[in-house]
């Protein structure tokens, strides 16, 4: 197997316009492989850490350049010679390097960005598509003609990812009841164009948040689930048969530590966990909800314990039991997926590889959370790069799920083109 002999980076930037990391490897047979670092903006407390410059007189203290300059000396040095076939020993190497809980001192962007770009340079030297490589690391055969993962697009944007005062973050059609991905991708494009209509003739805006959904300044949640049920319908699907609405609430970006409540807007009621749990209960019952991720703060896992409790009892418009993910809780970490375990909080796992650092830790918690019976979920970050690393992760694991946003901008399609042609490929 060809040998690493160089390793570079440099700063480019996200879909926000924000600083980023991208790696490239290359090895000694001539192979280079690139990868992007995305980034959150809503980021759980305990994820691994991305390492920011904080010089405020550039890119508003956002830069990377130490990032950076760690790939370029540190780590470089320390994988010459490696293999990059041996995914775990690297990920072991940069980890050990690092030598902190949270890869704060190398930055768990840098470190990614290299764990993916050296994965990226494996599969290209052995002449393997990616999600196959992905698929030997995993180590579990995928299910073949059977198992593909099932977008989940995000149509309205709100929380932190738009100004439309909506308090939840995502609004996702998921059209698991359409059989293949080519016509999921179909339902998906249709219903977001039948949706900007139907906002056209309501004298809604039509311009779209950070993941590509719209974000209009609507009444209510109940009025944006209904908005979607309507564009379903209009579009000539079945919603509650062929397509599921999913929420992502992303509750830490509403929730007030000091009250210990929910400040739901633009409702403006501000609500305890037991209340929001009981308005949850009535959009799966009246709106066809059957996800709901980081329905309650990630601290609470008590909480959440409750909130499986009442909400798993609510009949749910699929076959499957409703999805309670966890994604600021748990971090693509086994350490908190263990807990979950342990706890019984929730029943599927959101997997975003730069929340912990490394393709093998990610690999590590998917592989944990399918052995447990938890259905997984891949995803995109906020920011992102035009990198479609994500739909061969997705692929190359059988995750039942991905989510990488709407149906425009072009960091989204990226990822959703690629599952295209990987479908050509297995299909
Ligand atoms: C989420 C993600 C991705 P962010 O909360 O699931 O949609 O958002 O990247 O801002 O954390
Ligand atoms: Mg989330």
């Amino acid at each position: 197997m060809a040998k690493i002999t160089r390793i570079s980076a440099r700063q480019i930037l996200d879909s926000r316009g924000n600083p980023t990391l991208e790696a490239t490897v290359i090895l000694d047979d001539g192979t280079q492989a690139t990868a992007g670092v995305p980034s959150g903006a809503s980021t759980g407390t305990f994820e691994a850490v991305e390492l920011r410059d904080n010089v405020p007189s550039e890119y508003h203290g956002l830069g990377v350049s130490q990032a950076v300059s760690h790939v370029s000396s540190e780590i470089e040095a320390a994988l010459l010679g490696h293999d990059p076939s041996d995914q775990e020993a690297l990920d072991r190497a940069l980890i050990a390097l690092d030598g902190t809980e949270n890869k704060a001192r190398l930055g768990a962007n840098a470190i990614l960005g290299v764990s993916l770009a050296a994965a990226r340079a494996a599969a290209m030297s052995q002449g393997l598509p990616l999600y196959q490589h992905i698929e030997k690391l995993f180590g579990k055969s995928r299910k073949k003609d059977v198992s593909y993962p099932v977008p989940m697009f995000n149509v309205l944007n709100g929380g932190k990812h738009s100004d439309s005062g909506l308090s939840a973050q995502e609004f996702k059609i998921i059209p698991s009841g359409i059989v293949g991905y080519p016509e999921q991708l179909r339902a998906g494009s249709e219903i977001f164009h039948t949706l900007k209509n139907l906002l056209i003739q309501e004298n809604l805006s039509i311009g779209v948040g950070d993941e590509g959904g719209f974000a209009p300044h609507l009444e209510s949640h109940k009025r944006a689930l209904e908005l979607l049920n309507q564009a379903i319908t209009e579009a000539g699907y079945h919603p509650g048969k062929q397509v599921f609405i999913g929420l992502d609430v992303a509750a830490n970006s509403f929730y007030d530590k000091d009250q210990d409540q929910y400040a739901l807007k633009p409702e403006n009621v501000s609500l305890s966990r037991e209340s929001l749990i009981n308005v949850y209960r009535e959009w799966i019952s009246l709106y066809n909800v059957v996800s709901i991720e980081d329905g309650l703060q990630e601290e609470d896992w008590s909480g959440w314990n409750t909130m499986r409790e009442k909400l798993e009892k609510v009949p749910v418009a699929w076959s499957a039991p409703l999805m309670l993910i966890g994604d600021d809780l748990l971090v693509t970490n086994v350490t908190r997926l263990k807990k979950a375990i342990e706890t019984g909080a929730c029943n599927a796992v959101l997997i975003k590889p730069n929340q912990i650092g490394t393709l093998t830790e990610t690999l590590d918690c998917i592989h944990l959370a399918q052995k447990e019976g938890m259905r997984t979920v891949i995803s995109h970050r906020s920011g992102e790069t035009v990198d479609d690393f994500i739909a061969d992760l997705a692929v190359g694991t059988g995750a039942e799920f991905i989510k990488t946003g709407s149906l425009s901008r072009g960091e989204r399609i990226a990822k959703y083109n690629r599952l295209l042609k990987i479908w050509q490929e297995t299909h």
